[in-house]
């Protein structure tokens, strides 16, 4: 019998966090009879009154939303790192160590639209999200040593408010993956003179079996390593540092392989995806010279329909990530879904 990587349990290398994922493609048949998350499936309004995040409504802090018509961003009135918090030393007691942070958290409204998530808004409005995370990674960049952007999407995913938006926290120190991204990263460049993730990318447009979506300047795809059944990388096809560095152009085809890429997550189960993704850019004070490449990760919990998501339990909390489905198998089922985004279908 010869090894089938679509039927044979194996481990892959995932070379940004220099971690393995554990493969069990013979699985994909068992059945299930445990958890159904409930299905959200119905419509919201353009506006809605009790929302926190609606433009000139009151928020839970007791702000005041002004009447926001673009992408809106309000520090966050619940936030993780604050600017000025108490500053103590530096603490090395033998096991016991702790380190002061400093940093500054926002929420970033897509739109102010209640209703429209990503995939659902006009791609000169995505255009305008785009501007703002490199206006906010600029900013911010210039204070603190990272700048995260993220959106959590979907409760199931601990969103806490269904108004579509994202969040920027920014900090004065590299966070543990980031570290991990950095020096992975540097590794490679030392031994191949070569970004890790340009690499990556012309690879995998050259085999094109895990591709999602092109373009001219990006490529979406399930990474090689992905350890969320439907997990996407999306990368630029030049080497690019940081999203302030993107050019016009690469801004508008980024705005539209989100949309497209998005619609087909929202078509795969037809229901509004649930996920959590974020931008990793070069840390505001790494050496210019240095090989990071621009890259977003999307991590979703689904596994085989809206109400069924993989559990990150037992085995993966004790030894390794572990996966069903290849990723080549969920880059095939996301290239066949619709191109047309299915609420928009349902309404004509
Ligand atoms: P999540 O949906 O990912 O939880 O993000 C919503 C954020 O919005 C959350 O961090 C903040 C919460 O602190 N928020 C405010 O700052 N003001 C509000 O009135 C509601 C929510
Ligand atoms: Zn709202």
């Amino acid at each position: 019998m010869h090894f089938d990587p679509d039927l044979h349990p194996h481990r892959r290398f995932n070379p940004l966090i220099g971690d393995w994922i554990l493969v069990s493609p013979h699985r994909t048949l068992r059945p299930w009879h445990g958890h159904r998350e409930p299905d959200t499936k119905q419509a919201r309004p353009a506006y809605d009154p009790k929302c926190y995040l609606c433009p000139g409504n009151s928020r839970a802090g007791g702000a005041v939303n002004p009447r926001y018509t673009g992408t809106y961003v309000f520090p966050n009135d619940y936030s993780a790192l604050l600017p000025d918090a108490p500053p103590t030393a530096r603490v090395a007691d033998g096991l016991f160590r702790h380190q002061p942070v400093r940093g500054e958290c926002r929420v970033l409204c897509f739109s102010p639209r209640h209703d429209l998530t990503l995939p659902e808004m006009p791609v000169g409005d995505i255009v305008q999200v785009v501007d703002v995370w490199a206006d906010q990674v600029r900013e911010l960049g210039a204070r603190f040593r990272w700048v995260q952007i993220f959106e959590n999407k979907g409760a199931m995913m601990g969103c806490s408010n269904p108004h579509p938006h994202g969040q920027v926290w920014a900090g004065n120190f590299l966070p543990a993956l980031v570290a991990s991204e950095a020096s992975n990263q540097k590794r490679y460049w030392s031994a191949h003179s070569r970004p890790l993730l340009l690499d990556y990318v012309e690879a995998e447009l050259a085999r094109q079996e895990r591709l999602i979506e092109v373009n001219p300047h990006w490529a979406m795809l399930v990474p090689y390593w992905a350890t969320w059944p439907f997990e996407l990388l999306l990368l630029p096809r030049r080497h690019v540092r940081r999203l302030p560095d993107l050019t016009p152009a690469e801004r508008q085809s980024l705005a539209q392989i989100l949309k497209r890429s998005l619609t087909r997550y929202d078509n795969l189960f037809e229901t509004s995806f649930p996920y959590s993704m974020g931008w990793h850019g070069a840390p505001a004070d790494d050496d210019p010279g240095d090989p990071w490449q621009l890259h977003a990760h999307f991590y979703p919990p689904l596994l085989r329909s809206a109400t069924v998501k993989k559990f990150m339990v037992g085995y993966e909390l004790l030894a390794e990530a572990q996966r069903d489905l290849t990723p080549e198998q969920a880059a095939a089922r996301l290239r066949q879904t619709p191109a047309a985004h299915f609420r928009q279908t349902e309404r004509s």
